[in-house]
């Protein structure tokens, strides 16, 4: 039995990456201006722990998508769920 799902929007999905190389404020801006492109509302950025966190909607901008923006602004990264 599959639950009632219903066809929304699903901008609320979060995503927790592991981001290395990040030490700054503007790291947080480069990982920000990276993942604005694909639609991303809020990206959270822990530099003490080398995480960001983006709420974003997996259909339009799927976790490989944010993976590879922020790669290519310069900071590898790997997801952690
Ligand atoms: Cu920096």
């Amino acid at each position: 039995m599959a639950p009632n799902k219903t066809e929304e929007v699903e901008m609320n999905t979060e995503t927790i990456l592991d981001v290395k190389g990040m030490t700054c404020g503007s790291c947080i801006r480069h990982i920000q201006s990276a993942l604005a492109p694909l639609g991303v509302e809020r990206a959270e950025v822990d530099l003490r722990q080398g995480r960001v966190t983006v709420q974003h909607d997996d259909r339009a901008a799927p976790v490989a998508l944010l993976i590879a923006a922020i790669q290519q602004a310069g900071y590898p990264v790997a997801p952690t769920k």
